[in-house]
């Protein structure tokens, strides 16, 4: 039999993650678990690419694992760990800096500049560099795959530029990886501003659907989301991109297809079909919540430690190899 295949995955804890993480990563990784073997970590050393508060930080990492495990992540199946346990990431991530990448791959990544806006010359060097961070994170597991929302795709083409120009330096090292994305909610918009993505550190969270809310503030911002000009309910992304969004959204939270929504909720205005989108919001964050609040701090401990023992043994021996190709063993 074929070995499985290898996925890896990761979400930084950098702000209070929504349903746009959960729509466009995690669900899809519940999902992999059945067919692959399959490595999530919590990126804590993407996340300081942009100030964090430490106990805030400190928080989030066991926040970002309970939301894993809540969404149905099993730590029997998957490996579960925190990225800066494991130093083999940022030495490798050093490693691709001198090897296998270029200033101009790095000038071309669309995050950057928006995360980096009109503040180029001020943000940190990590910001920039992040992107090799994330191609040692995937590179060191030989991963198959990688199931990331739209946005990351850019990032996991680096990624596989990457490993191509290392294997062609220094011979077959680097298994080369693919994204895969949904093909419905892969980019999941702001609330009120449907041509922005939703972000977990967006300042105003109105724009966001955390997976944390509190079920009766989930509603309130469904109520207030932006919608289109005209009234009839249709999936138009370009003339009604904010009602294809909700759409979007109650499609897979509620899990319908969008044409049969669209067809029930033919005649209805939106202001109906928006509370009917407010009721599977907050049937899906109080079953969410539900297994959220019944996972222990020490839960956490326990599984992140024994992922970490579990990737550290791949981790290293990639890392051990890597070593000596470039001469320093
Ligand atoms: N709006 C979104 N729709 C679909 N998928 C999304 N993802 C993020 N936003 C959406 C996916 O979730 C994972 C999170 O990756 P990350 O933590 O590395 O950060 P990110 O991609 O930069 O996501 P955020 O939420 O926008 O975080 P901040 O605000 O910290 O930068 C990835 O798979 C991403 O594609």
């Amino acid at each position: 039999m074929p070995a499985q295949k290898i996925i890896f995955s990761g979400i930084q804890p950098s702000g209070r993650l929504n349903i746009g993480n959960y729509i466009g990563a995690i669900s899809q990784w519940v999902e992999m678990q059945k067919n692959y073997n399959c490595i999530f970590s919590v990126v804590d050393y993407h996340a300081i690419t942009v100030k964090q508060d430490p106990e805030e930080l400190r928080k989030r990492i066991i926040e970002v694992t309970k939301i894993y495990l809540a969404a149905g992540i099993d730590p029997e199946k998957s490996v579960i760990f925190q990225q800066s346990a494991i130093p083999a990431h940022t030495e490798l991530a050093w490693i691709f800096n001198c090897y296998g990448t270029h200033i101009a791959d790095l000038n071309k990544m669309t995050q950057f500049k928006d995360k980096s806006g009109k503040n180029q010359e001020s943000v940190s060097v990590g910001l920039y560099d992040y992107p090799v961070l994330m191609a040692a994170d995937i590179l060191l597991y030989d991963t198959d795959i990688v199931p990331v929302g739209e946005d990351q795709v850019q990032h996991v083409e680096l990624a596989r530029d990457i490993a191509r120009r290392f294997n062609n330096e220094f011979g077959e090292t680097f298994k080369i990886p693919q994204s895969v994305i949904r093909k419905e909610g892969a980019r999941i918009m702001s609330l009120l501003d449907p041509a922005k993505k939703m972000s977990k550190s967006d300042v105003n969270q109105n724009n966001c659907l955390a997976l944390l809310d509190a079920p009766e503030v989930a509603r309130k911002k469904i109520m207030r989301a932006v919608t289109d000009s005209g009234s009839e309910i249709s999936y138009d992304l370009k003339n009604k991109p904010a009602l294809a969004n909700l759409l979007t959204i109650y499609a897979q939270l509620g899990n319908r297809e969008i044409k049969r929504l669209v067809k029930d909720n033919s005649g209805r205005g939106y202001g109906d079909f928006k509370k009917d989108l407010a009721d599977v919001v907050v049937k899906f964050l109080e079953d969410f919540q539900k297994k959220y609040n019944k996972i222990s701090d020490n839960d956490v401990k326990t599984i992140l430690e024994n992922g970490r023992q579990r990737a550290e043994e791949i981790a290293q021996v990639k890392l051990e190899q890597v070593r000596k190709l470039i001469g320093v063993r």
